[in-house]
């Protein structure tokens, strides 16, 4: 169920240094039933490395995507900033590149249809890509049509032939999820209409490592982007980048834009300045990545002694959002049902069941202000302005808000 990998993802070069071993942890988003809570849980190892040919940051160790994506929990509308940016990407996609109600926009790991939904409400054909079997049903019975399957380039085969060619494919936090990027760029081209436009958007390697966000490496997480292995899958492939944006979703990511090679659009000229920026912030050297690995351990020692101090004061304390990033900084700060009282957490699926390796029982948000809790560590850091503004009556009955990164914050 786990294989090491050897190579690099892109460059194929036996050149991967590890810099950050996390240990051995269950899957982020494996939450579990009261009646399994005895069992033993499965850990899977979780080491990062660094290709010191082309920059790529990776998982060494890859788990089997079915145990992963099969059935999955997550869902997007739980948060207002995250469905805001889907708006967002949809609009400046319907601006941009003239998509009319003619053109057919496909959303790769569409999840519950919920970014296709703000194409769909403009009357523009849709077509999702998920794996996961769950998710898929809920997509189709909003209306989404939606292929339960994992994207290659053997499906889009069969789908550009069904379909035709896309005016627009978005892929939003999925990139990183794909083992085999050769492939997954090879079913866009197929996918693509010829002057069609591929919009990706992940997390940005150079915000996770300034910012300390060691939380967001886990299983499903094979890629950590930056412009150089960026750069070097490009020219690889058919696909060119036309416009890149720093966008502020999940701490810090980047939105590319990618357009046949054929096309000769004017190509973007941000890149090459962006480049420079991670060359002296020194994403080139190992050293930039040993000395984060140096500030996780702080985060890891700083976050169980502040909690532990005041758990040994009698304070009650709880968790806000259970996240897969939430689960693997407690997995590995060693943060668990003595310390954490519960999670709040939004998502249907999730409430009534128990945090992985944890075992923190997961409640309603309502919670929050049933049982006022002295301190709530906001384990969805990323969305720690919607998460306070929505909590305001906690805050102003004395509640205290603890945010784990960049560094331990009571606030
Ligand atoms: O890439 C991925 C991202 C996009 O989503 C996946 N591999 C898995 C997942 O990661 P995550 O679970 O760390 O994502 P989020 O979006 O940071 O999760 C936030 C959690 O917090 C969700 O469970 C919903 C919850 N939440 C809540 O209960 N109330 C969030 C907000 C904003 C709230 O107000």
């Amino acid at each position: 169920m786990v294989k090491k990998i050897k190579a690099c993802r892109i460059c194929n070069k036996e050149a991967l240094v590890q810099f950050l071993p996390l240990g051995r942890i269950p899957l982020p988003n494996g939450f579990i039933e009261h009646k399994n809570l005895k069992k033993i849980e499965a850990r899977y190892p979780l080491n990062v490395a660094l290709c010191t040919h082309c920059g790529l940051v990776q998982l060494l160790d890859i788990v089997d995507p079915e145990e992963m994506f099969h059935n999955y929990v997550y869902i997007p509308s739980t948060s207002k900033t995250r469905m805001n940016n889907f708006a967002e990407i949809a609009s400046q996609a319907r601006q941009r590149f003239a998509v009319t109600t003619d053109s057919l926009v496909i959303d790769i790991g569409s999840n519950d249809g919920s970014l296709l939904s703000f194409f769909k409400g403009h009357g523009i054909k849709t077509l999702g890509i998920d794996p996961a079997e769950n998710l898929a049903k809920i997509a189709e019975l909003k209306g989404i049509e939606t292929v339960n399957d994992y994207v290659s380039a053997r499906l889009a085969r069969k789908l550009r032939k069904a379909k035709g060619g896309a005016k627009v494919i978005t892929a939003t936090n999925v990139v990183a999820h794909i083992k085999d990027l050769h492939d997954l760029l090879s079913a866009v081209e197929i996918l693509l209409a010829d002057d069609g436009v591929f919009i990706c958007e992940f997390p940005y390697l150079l915000d996770l490592i300034q910012n300390n966000q060691f939380d967001t490496i886990y299983h499903e997480h094979l890629s950590y982007f930056s412009i150089k292995p960026l750069l070097n899958l490009l020219s690889q492939v058919e696909l060119e980048c036309i416009d890149i944006e720093r966008t502020a979703i999940d701490g810090g990511s980047l939105r590319v834009f990618l357009a046949k090679k054929k096309n000769k659009r004017p190509l973007n000229s941000k890149i090459a300045a962006m480049q420079k920026a991670e060359l002296v912030y020194g994403l080139g050297s190992i050293e930039t990545f040993n000395s984060f690995a140096d500030r996780v351990r702080k985060i890891r020692t700083d976050l169980h002694t502040t909690l532990a101090d005041l758990k040994s004061k009698g304070k009650t304390i709880a968790a806000y959002g259970a996240a897969a990033k939430g689960n693997i900084l407690l997995n590995y700060c060693k943060i668990g049902n003595r310390l954490i009282d519960f999670i709040a957490d939004s998502t249907p699926y999730k409430q009534g069941l128990y945090t992985p390796g944890t075992h923190i029982p997961i409640y309603p948000e309502s919670e929050i202000l049933g049982r006022m809790p002295d301190y709530i560590l906001i384990t969805a850091w990323n969305f720690a302005k919607e998460i306070k503004d929505k909590e305001k009556k906690y805050t102003a009955q004395g509640g205290k808000f603890i945010i784990p990164v960049p560094a331990v914050t009571i606030l």
